[in-house]
């Protein structure tokens, strides 16, 4: 079945409740960082939902635990860009996915005294938080680094049009960088039970429908100076690079970041209109914990800073 139109879709469905309040947050960390001429990734990250219900009890989910996303903005940081962190709710985020699950917590020691209690950092703990929370502290004190969250591809979309109206006057000096798995598909509104749906009607038959591909009005309309990179994921290594390059020629953007399900976090693919430069961790290196996403933000902003001098303002 084929996608209705970009339009249809913002037409159609309302925008999140709390749409306001993150236009807002946008707004002012757009108009802040571009004050001071500062470079600006929004960085998107983690899956999308397709909810089942109006009042969600299921629904569709796409597999991504924000490793990319929320490791990408550290190093966006690092180089001194201003990060919008445009995050499914629950998932990894910069900096705290250092410590997921128990990690905090083991690392820290409790002298219960009554009112005197204290709780410090375990001495063999402070080498691994210290450069850690000097990093997110260094960061929140420059208002370098904006969250906000998402859940469903609805929601996604409204705060993608949203972040790409308020980076549209930041000009070449915005990357775009859109690590989230979206999905493809959707259940239309007016397709969506308002309640739980019940075994009792019998076997539920869902049809799903294609969403719009928002990169077209995204580069030629939204933000059509900045440089914006896609990513593309496959499970099929045969589809990969074909794959990559016609989205390139379709939507004339400046990258695609291709990766395998299963190799993702030590093999990318980069792919330009004139290039294809595969980025592969040894194992040495996956052992010693390097970011794969170190290697592809760093390229990126070599790229970026070519595309930014042939576009002065
Ligand atoms: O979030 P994660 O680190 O588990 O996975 C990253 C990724 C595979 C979602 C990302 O690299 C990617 O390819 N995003 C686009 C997915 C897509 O083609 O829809």
């Amino acid at each position: 079945m084929a996608s209705g139109s970009w339009e249809e879709f913002f037409a159609v469905h309302l925008p999140p409740t709390d749409f306001e309040d993150n236009r807002s947050l946008l707004k002012e960390f757009c108009e802040r960082h571009d004050q001071y001429g500062n470079k600006i990734v929004l960085v998107t990250s983690g899956g999308t939902t397709v909810p089942l219900e109006h009042n969600t009890v299921r629904f569709v989910d796409n597999f991504s635990a924000g490793t990319r996303g929320s490791a990408s903005a550290e190093y966006f940081l690092e180089h001194g860009y201003a990060v919008i962190f445009m995050h499914r709710q629950k998932s990894l985020e910069p900096f705290t996915r250092h410590f997921t699950g128990q990690k905090l917590l083991d690392m820290l020691d409790l002298q219960e005294r009554g009112p005197n209690t204290t709780i410090t950092v375990k001495p063999d703990s402070v080498f691994a938080l210290a450069p850690v929370l000097a990093r997110y502290q260094a960061a929140h004190a420059a208002g370098a680094l904006l969250h906000v969250s998402f859940t469903t591809v609805s929601e996604y979309f409204w705060l993608l049009r949203a972040a790409c109206e308020c980076l549209a006057h930041t000009g070449a000096r915005a990357v775009l960088y859109l690590a989230a798995a979206v999905s493809d598909f959707y259940i239309p509104k007016d397709r969506v039970p308002t309640h739980k749906m019940q075994s009792a009607s019998g076997a539920p038959v869902i049809q799903l429908h294609l969403v719009p591909k928002m990169l077209a009005p995204l580069v030629n309309l939204w933000v059509p100076e900045a440089y914006v990179v896609s990513f593309k994921l496959e499970t099929d290594e045969n589809l990969l690079i074909p794959k990559a390059r016609a989205a390139l020629e379709k939507y004339k953007h400046k990258m695609v970041v291709a990766n395998l399900l299963q190799t993702r976090h030590h093999r990318v693919i980069l792919v330009t209109s004139n290039a294809v430069q595969e980025i592969l961790l040894t194992r040495e290196e996956v052992h010693a914990g390097v970011d794969i996403e170190s290697m592809i933000v760093g390229e990126l902003v070599r790229l970026h800073a070519e595309h930014m001098s042939a576009r002065p303002r």
